[in-house]
């Protein structure tokens, strides 16, 4: 047996259960000055010295808007029957709102090639590559930002429909948000919680707004959201720590799974930043609890926390742990346990797919081969982990290998490598690494078993 095939009672082995790789545009595409796509704030952002490490920025980052045939041929080639990739919303609208032809095109020929292949595809609206046009008039602060995200989505519903399986709306509500305008590490770069806590009261509200534009437009496809989650343990079995483990997970999941699968915002969040609650209008909880189709769970590491002797939680790195190149804790169980938990929680919980999950290994290309054993071994025991939150009765559809390559890492730029394929930047070369071709081993297995 390798050191990635899941064991014989897995239901990893059930041909339903979809296996697929993800990716998104502003990681991947490059081009950004290409075919009359607008700036993003990602291009602002990352022109900014000291956002992004080493100055990167994703101006060329994997070329794939040139490459794609080759990268597609590369999916197909290791069997993986899924693909997760998003629009970027500059390349396929004008400030005035009408379509880009140009950059549509290029979704069209894409999406439809991955149909010829035969590979599922799941594509999400937004994932962070806000136009700057947008954030010049206050981005996702400005309510009606919700409102042109629904004419965008109406758009794309309406160009591609028949050439995406399922739809997701947003990627990562609580990056845009928080990272976004709550600390400043992402674009757009502002750091206010206040704004936080109002930034993703639109982006939800876009995501409610989106749904039923989707429905009427693209009406056989499946519908969802994908939610990054975190896993937060007390530092001790004190009260005080253990409550200040709750409040993490609050922050991290509740703050977006509570508003779509129960309607309200919960009230140990703005226990945790009094003073904070969003300007909210009649109806728009309601919207936003729209009904799923699915949701989508990015997975990566979980926190250890204490009591910082207030209302909030102090992080309290553990020692002698293993950790990723990004120095997140390898920690498969939090993926099951919350899992399980949500199921507990939320009984109109929608069918899942593990939307992301992956690690970022310092690889390197030795006799034109990549050896990523720390990576073989994370896959492993984070599937273990799905299927016994599956064996534990959650309904879980798929899972979705982050990354399909190396690609910009945000404000880590290119240093830190996520892909299961490996991307000299200098060349543009790509290399399968080992674990990718375990992966696709494991699927040929599985195939043949029929
Ligand atoms: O690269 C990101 C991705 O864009 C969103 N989820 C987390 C990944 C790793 O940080």
């Amino acid at each position: 047996m390798d050191p990635f095939t899941p064991p014989a009672d897995s239901s990893l082995w059930c041909k339903n259960f979809l296996l697929g790789a993800a990716t998104a545009s502003y990681q991947i595409e490059g081009a950004v000055n290409e075919d009359g796509r607008l700036p993003s704030i990602w291009d602002t952002f990352s022109a900014v010295p000291g956002k992004v490490l080493a100055g990167d920025t994703g101006a060329v980052a994997c070329d794939h808007y040139h490459r794609w045939e080759a990268d597609i041929e590369m999916l197909a080639g290791l069997g993986l029957e899924g693909y997760r990739l998003s629009i970027a919303w500059p390349r396929v609208m004008d400030a005035a709102g009408a379509p880009n032809r140009k950059g549509l095109d290029f979704y069209k020929r894409l999406l439809n090639r991955l149909k010829e292949k035969g590979i599922t595809t799941f594509v999400t609206l937004y994932h962070w590559d806000l136009p700057q046009h947008l954030e010049d008039r206050g981005g996702w602060l400005n309510r009606e930002t919700a409102y042109r995200f629904a004419d965008y989505v109406d758009l794309m519903g309406r160009e591609l429909a028949g050439t995406v399986d399922a739809w997701a709306t947003l990627n990562e509500p609580w990056c845009s948000a928080y990272l976004g305008y709550g600390n400043g590490h992402h674009a757009p770069g502002l750091a206010n919680q206040r704004f936080a806590t109002q930034a993703m009261h639109h982006l939800l509200l876009a995501h409610g707004l989106a749904m039923p534009v989707l429905r009427a437009n693209d009406p056989a496809s499946q519908k969802g959201i994908v939610a990054n989650i975190g896993r937060g343990t007390p530092n001790s079995d004190s009260a005080a720590d253990r409550r200040a483990a709750h409040r993490f997970e609050v922050q991290h999941n509740a703050w977006i799974l509570d508003p779509l699968l129960k309607g309200t915002y919960p009230q140990d969040l703005f226990e945790l930043w009094p003073g904070t609650e969003p300007l909210v209008l009649d109806g728009d909880m309601r919207i936003i609890a729209s009904p799923l189709d699915f949701l989508g769970i990015n997975y990566y590491f979980r926190t250890n926390v204490a009591s910082d002797g207030a209302q909030g939680f102090r992080d309290v790195p553990l020692e002698g742990v293993e950790r990723t190149q990004m120095g997140w804790e390898v920690y498969p169980d939090g993926l099951r346990d919350l899992l399980i938990g949500f199921k507990d929680t939320y009984e109109n919980l929608p069918p899942i797919y593990i939307t992301e999950n992956g690690m970022a290994s310092d690889d390197e290309v030795i006799d034109g081969r990549v050896d990523d054993p720390q990576r073989i071994s994370f896959l492993k025991r984070h599937l273990a982990a799905v299927d016994g939150a599956i064996k534990a009765g959650v309904d879980i559809r798929g899972y979705f290998l982050w990354s399909l390559m190396d690609n910009f890492e945000w404000a880590f730029g290119y240093e830190r490598r996520f892909g299961v394929v490996h991307v000299d930047y200098s060349t543009q070369k790509r290399t399968v690494k080992r674990s990718a071709e375990l992966v696709a081993k494991f699927l040929k297995e599985r195939r043949e078993r029929g």
